[in-house]
């Protein structure tokens, strides 16, 4: 059992290595963006913005964007299977008038788009923006997708903010990862922006605090495979109390000389803190994690706990 843990343990943290090597900048290749290295891992949002002499520290509000994390079941898919992945705003309402987004996503993708009347309709704008002039049209890069917005008052609402639909590969196979997200571009004449009609000084804090802190990436999974996803013991799709009790009832049969009776993916998935052992530390981490998620928190057990040493 021990040998299977340490072996659980290197495997995590070669993969927290791997994940701070693959880290990409767009000069390197004009045509390149983070969300398309096409490695089946999560992309974690990279902040290329430039905050300047702005204290993000002063802010002190909760904006947030978040992307849609969608699980595909490979054993329902068929070739016209689509999924919808919505991005979404919370924390901003009644500061936000001027909104310039890029959104990128894994080119294994295929976006699916809509001919209608008015031409190709890129991806739909959402209830958050319903009363703003929204602009769509392809990012410039290949897998990218601009989004610009504008209200003259500033009215945007908690919500979503626009939703795309892509197609999976046809080749696909369980364990794969495929990433969507945003990328802050710099471009003189119309950088990216989240900011108020009347670019005060309160607007510009919160737009560096969003393009800094306050975007958490999304993805399409894949299931099966050796996939498991860290904290997600009963693999239903959520991290919550019911993965705590699990947690905790294969410590107690480990206590009595029994196996832990999990299978081999919800062990992984159960040893939360990385160590040799599945014990009442991982359940408590779970159980933190679920109040972090239930008091608005997006990031990833992963993000939560890179960002939380004390854990
Ligand atoms: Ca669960
Ligand atoms: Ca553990």
């Amino acid at each position: 059992m021990n040998g299977f843990f340490s072996k659980a343990a290197s495997f995590l943290s070669a993969a927290v290595l791997a994940a701070a090597c693959t880290v990409s900048f767009p000069a390197e290749a004009a045509n390149a963006h983070y969300c398309d290295v096409q490695d089946d891992k999560e992309a974690v949002y990279e902040s290329f913005y430039d905050v300047g002499d702005t204290d993000i520290s002063a802010y002190t509000g909760n904006a947030r964007i978040w992307i849609d994390r969608v699980t595909a079941d490979p054993e329902q898919l068929t070739a016209d299977s689509e999924f919808e992945v919505s991005v979404h705003v919370s924390g901003a309402a009644d500061t936000v008038g001027k909104i310039s987004l890029h959104f990128i996503y894994d080119t294994r993708l295929t976006l699916v788009t809509e001919q209608t009347a008015i031409g190709n309709v890129l991806m739909k704008t959402g209830d958050a923006v319903s009363e703003f002039t929204n602009v769509v049209m392809s990012g410039g890069k290949e897998g990218s997708l601009y989004l610009m917005s504008n209200h003259v008052n500033n009215i945007l609402k908690d919500g979503t903010l626009c939703t795309m639909k892509f197609k999976l590969p046809s080749d696909v196979k369980g364990g794969e990862v495929f990433p969507v997200g945003i990328e802050y571009i710099k471009k003189s004449g119309g950088s990216d922006c989240f900011c108020d009609a009347f670019n005060s000084e309160e607007a510009k804090l919160q737009e560096a605090y969003i393009f800094t802190e306050g975007i958490t990436n999304g993805y399409i999974k894949v299931s099966g495979g050796d996939d498991f996803v860290l904290g997600d013991v009963n693999n239903d799709g959520s991290i919550d109390s019911g993965d705590a009790s699990d947690i905790l009832l294969a410590y107690s049969n480990t206590q009595t000389g029994s196996s832990t009776g999990l299978d081999e993916r919800a062990e992984k998935a159960a040893n939360v803190n990385g160590d040799q052992y599945i014990d009442s530390n991982d359940a408590s981490v779970v159980l933190a994690y679920y109040a972090y998620t239930q008091t608005g928190g997006h990031g990833s057990l992963e993000e939560y706990l890179s960002s939380d040493p004390g854990q």
